[in-house]
């Protein structure tokens, strides 16, 4: 029971950065992986064991590293605390449950962030206090009963916020008064998010700018070494310094600029634009052509890949495909899950690159949702309040930098939270993605978005997908399924290298379905017509009052979803390509 309650926990995207007095400032901020966390280097201890009342986790637990993006020790949950529900009675502040950081020399920080219980281990009734020692003086930086440590996040302090130096931490819990008892203590991490003591400064937080740098999206293909203008005008701001990346190695200065790629393949161009005191980065993803590859369609993925077998066989395809990779999101939800998707997609690629992957094939990785899209009281689905995170950015950016006449295949393949928070966003800013994206999801069961595995997991931003007007086909599970694999007997359909040998490892013995690939298949199919896409109905597409279910549509801009597929075909497409045989698409005219 209480792994299920825990794979239902929704965390908060941003934190609040405080103002230099000290008081919070309610800005939304992103941490940048070039954060330093000191507790890394600090010895960390507790007294939860102590209590004899069972043990949860571990004092380190639930510190994380930003420079690595993962926790410091392996664990299920990252957590400390006594047993589910054990009572410890009256805990008076001067013997009170404490959790504790000291350092060997003093540090200095502008920014401590933690995060209390678990929602479903309420702490409504519980008091707290943070204290910093300095020369062997307690003082106390914090207390309070309840607030953060009941459900949410502690944050104090930011880039402008004056050091404290310290060089211990110590966060302890305690009853409010004499008649009520401590039940369930605990403490919790998140992944990016706590427990996190640093010294900040401007590079490593997004801070919100009281302005946005914006790029005007490319109305051509960009052919390598012909000009090409970068327009960076429609930013939100009269007067600043305009510096553009272009992920070459050359850098320019100005509000429009010219520049030439010499060389084919994948860029990500940024514009940083600052006033001086406060600045904004907007990237752009450009595929640099040569006219062999001019009509190769373009895929930026959005994968759930810890799952089952699915996503790596879909990766792989990918990455040995023809297909032009732009990128590849993670998104998973709950109990810090996305950090393991991520990092099996870092696994898959390092596989991939022993297997001869060459290194223009290798695609930028954007960190994902970890929190699904909740339906607005309105019910309209451009109420949403999105989820930003580096991978709705780097959907955005992929739009800005494509062409009209090929536009980015967005593949979700779990839940739809990337797509629909880049539409969300695009639409707040203007951005019209239409002839830009086009989204093929593989998910939902034969009548409705639910039911079924990816589609239970955030069947909402499917409705934002299935209503923005964006180009949106849908392979049912069931259909993708048919890409079947039997190990026993066809195993030596796998590539005869690491990362073949890996996804065999990783196949059951038996009859497996494998859904993502067919994702791609059909896009490979589409641009040769190549006839494995069997059957096509196009469907309106209902919220939650209805169970998100289809019916059919005769509008012709509805959403396509595929009933039958050629699955022989599609399946010796995937092992073919993975043994160094893919489909042609490079070199081949439009038709
Ligand atoms: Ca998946």
């Amino acid at each position: 029971m209480r792994s299920i309650c825990q794979l239902l926990i929704v965390g908060l995207v941003s934190v609040t950065v405080a103002a230099a007095g000290g008081l919070a400032a309610e800005r939304p901020v992103r941490l940048s992986g070039s954060v330093q966390n000191l507790l890394v280097g600090a010895k960390i201890s507790g007294n939860l064991e102590s209590f004899n009342k069972g043990l949860r986790g571990a004092a380190d637990h639930m510190v994380y590293n930003p420079q690595q993006a993962e926790f410091v020790q392996p664990s299920e949950w990252h957590e400390y605390g006594v047993g589910y529900g054990q009572n410890l009675g009256v805990v008076p502040q001067e013997r009170p449950a404490w959790w504790m950081a000291e350092w060997s020399e003093p540090v200095q920080a502008n920014w401590i962030s933690l995060t209390g219980a678990y929602p479903n281990q309420r702490q409504p009734d519980t008091a707290w206090k943070i204290e910093i020692r300095r020369n062997g003086q307690w003082t106390t930086h914090a207390s309070g009963v309840a607030g953060w440590y009941d459900s949410g996040q502690y944050a104090w302090g930011g880039p402008d916020t004056e050091p404290v130096t310290l060089d211990a931490l110590r966060v302890s819990v305690f009853s409010k008064d004499e008649s009520t008892p401590l039940k369930s203590i605990h403490f919790r991490g998140e992944p990016g998010r706590s427990w996190i003591v640093a010294r900040l400064t401007h590079d490593n937080v997004v801070m919100p700018a009281p302005f946005q740098a914006r790029i005007t999206p490319l109305t051509a293909p960009v052919m390598a070494g012909q000009p090409v203008a970068f327009d960076g005008s429609g930013s939100t701001i009269a007067a600043g310094e305009f510096t553009w990346d272009f992920g070459d190695g050359s850098t320019a200065e100005g509000k429009r600029v010219e520049h030439r790629f010499q060389q084919p393949g994948i860029r990500q161009v940024a514009l940083t634009v600052s006033d001086g005191k406060h600045r904004h980065t907007v990237l752009a993803i450009v595929r640099v052509h040569t006219p062999e590859t001019l009509h190769v369609p373009q895929v930026h993925l959005d994968t759930d890949q810890k799952n089952e077998q699915d996503d790596q066989h879909y990766f792989g395809y990918a990455l040995f495909s023809e297909l032009d990779v732009l990128g590849v999101n993670s998104v998973h939800h709950g109990g810090g899950q996305e950090l393991v998707n991520y990092r099996e997609i870092l696994h898959v690629l390092d596989l991939a690159q022993r297997s001869g992957l060459p290194e223009h094939r290798v695609p930028l990785i954007f960190r994902g949702a970890d929190v699904r899209l909740s339906p607005p009281a309105s019910g309209n689905w451009y109420d949403t309040e999105p989820e930003v995170s580096d991978a709705s950015d780097a959907i955005l950016a992929a739009a800005r930098g494509a062409s009209p006449t090929n536009p980015v295949w967005v593949v979700p393949v779990g839940p739809g939270t990337n797509v629909a928070s880049a539409i969300l966003q695009a639409r707040a800013e203007g951005l019209e993605l239409k002839d830009r994206l086009r989204v093929i999801w593989l998910g939902g069961s034969n009548n409705a978005i639910i039911r079924e595995f990816n589609g239970n997991n955030d069947p909402w931003s499917m409705v934002v997908i299935a209503h923005s007007g964006l180009e949106t086909w849908i392979v049912p599970a069931p259909v993708g399924a048919r890409v079947a694999m039997d190990k026993r007997k066809e195993g030596h359909l796998y590539a005869d290298n690491p990362l073949g040998q890996y996804l065999k490892q990783i196949m059951p013995d038996r009859n497996k379905a494998l859904y993502d690939a067919s994702a791609l298949s059909a896009i490979i199919s589409m641009r040769l017509d190549l006839g494995w896409i069997k059957q096509v109905e196009q469907v309106d597409v209902a919220g939650p009052d209805h169970d998100y279910a289809w019916t059919r549509s005769e509008d012709p801009a509805a959403v396509r979803v595929i009933r039958e597929i050629d699955q022989r075909a599609m399946q010796q497409d995937l092992f073919g390509t993975m043994k160094g045989n893919p489909t042609r698409l490079i070199g081949v005219a439009e038709r």
